[in-house]
């Protein structure tokens, strides 16, 4: 029958698994709203507003999409400039991924005079640019691997690379200002101050960093808010004193976001957190133009999707089939679906709130009452209500996304991975 209750990682705090309503409390009450700021898995997404937090994305149908007329994008590098309009254009299945010609499917260009800077674009260092449009110039710049580094139930490190010349000169003599959230409480981040460099690689200029203190089975996001360093000459801002050494600080441009997770010991634990630091190294290909829109890997492609497919339920399986059983090659969302229902580990949507780390969420967000988007379930988040979902998606704008989700009517399941799936 269901996952034995101490191989949830949800149950290890609340309570056995499956939940009831009436351990759920107030989440059996959400109001189920229209999911009019839903997209879907091939539709038009969110691009505007990064990897999270975003506001209301369009309401698309199947035959049109919204683009930017290619007159918008006056360097030819496919991002509209910044204060562009979005056309609805009719599309044929097979263009829906990317626009027709004549059109540009991302905008955001913050410099439409100059095909090296658009949103996408590796932040390149100490050339006073904001090459990557996200409002940092020479900031530094996460990197991931798809298996972390370092990961452990209480700790994860944070390696990015240096794009700033004097945090460069710094070396081994950096500290940092770290801010970290778990996305189940993402408006409640806390910083970590003047942590010290674990180590330099000159090769590249990376610095890495180790966030301490958290709780295991938990995903969080982290950036790099502040650089400082202890050796004489490095410029900056003129500093505080600390243990009698001279801490300047020489880069306050920030990050974008790291996501990762920390690890667990039990059950299906490290299963998930392969999965997640896997999708999450997917992120960065798909953030860098690696993967998806415009990428070398062009749409799902990578994934084992065919140019101009959907590719949403192939990223799921495709982060997934390393470590479940017969997972490979299904596809779409609604075998995905079947999938879990043969290991009976299919649940409504009203138990989201206790999904673990990796889960299966299959969503309708066109409003059709048919699900055609595939997430993985990152966190529930209480931070404000009614309550919010994070997810990792493939295909959200042809792109690798992390979301936050109003929990509404759009999701249409929970997925729960088992022990009897694993390989
Ligand atoms: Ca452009
Ligand atoms: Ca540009
Ligand atoms: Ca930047
Ligand atoms: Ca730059």
């Amino acid at each position: 029958m269901n996952e034995p209750m101490q191989d949830s990682e949800a149950s290890a705090t609340q309570g056995g698994w499956p939940p009831s309503c009436a351990t759920l409390g107030f989440f059996c009450s959400i109001a189920l709203v229209a999911s009019a700021g839903m997209v879907g898995c091939g539709s038009n997404a969110d691009e505007s507003l990064g990897t999270s937090n975003e506001a209301l994305d369009l309401v698309v149908t199947h035959d049109t999409q919204d683009c930017y007329s290619a007159s918008d994008d006056k360097d030819g590098d496919g991002y509209a400039r910044k204060d562009a309009t979005k056309i609805a254009v009719p599309v044929s299945k097979s263009q829906e991924l990317s626009c027709p010609p004549g059109y540009v499917r991302l905008g955001n260009d913050c410099n439409d005079a100059n095909a090296l800077i658009h949103p996408r674009a590796t932040e390149q260092t100490s050339n006073a640019l904001d090459d990557n449009c996200n409002g940092s110039t020479d900031e530094p710049a996460p990197l991931y691997d798809s298996q972390g580094w370092a990961n452990t139930p209480s700790s994860f490190d944070i390696v990015v690379r240096l794009n700033n010349a004097a945090a460069i000169n710094a070396q081994g003599s950096l500290y940092a200002d770290i801010e970290v959230a778990a996305l189940k409480d993402s408006n409640y981040p806390h910083t970590q101050t003047l942590v010290p460099i674990t180590t330099y690689y000159p090769t590249g200029s990376y610095a890495r960093f180790t966030v301490t203190g958290l709780e295991a089975n938990t995903v969080y996001q982290a950036r790099v808010l502040k650089l400082y360093s202890t050796k004489a000459g490095t410029g900056g801002l003129g500093g505080l004193i600390q243990n009698f050494a001279i801490i300047r600080s020489v880069s306050d441009q920030k990050s974008d976001w790291y996501y990762t997770t920390t690890t667990g010991t039990v059950g299906t634990s490290a299963t998930r957190t392969a999965m997640l630091l896997l999708g999450f190294s997917e992120l960065g290909r798909s953030d860098t133009q690696l993967v998806g829109y415009r990428g070398y890997q062009p749409d799902g492609t990578r994934y084992a999707a065919d140019l101009g497919e959907n590719w949403c339920s192939e990223f799921y399986v495709w982060t997934s089939q390393t470590w479940l059983k017969d997972i490979a090659g299904v596809d779409p969302v609604d075998k995905v679906v079947d999938y879990f229902e043969g290991y009976d580990a299919y649940y409504p949507s009203s138990e989201i709130p206790l999904a673990s780390r990796g889960d299966f969420l299959p969503l309708d967000t066109n409003d059709d009452d048919k699900k055609n988007h595939s997430a993985r379930f990152l966190a529930y988040d209480l931070s404000e209500g009614p309550g919010y979902v994070w997810t990792l998606e493939g295909n959200s704008g042809n792109q690798v996304k992390v979301k936050r989700r109003a929990h509404d009517a759009a999701f249409k399941g929970l997925g729960r991975i088992t022990v009897a799936m694993i390989k």
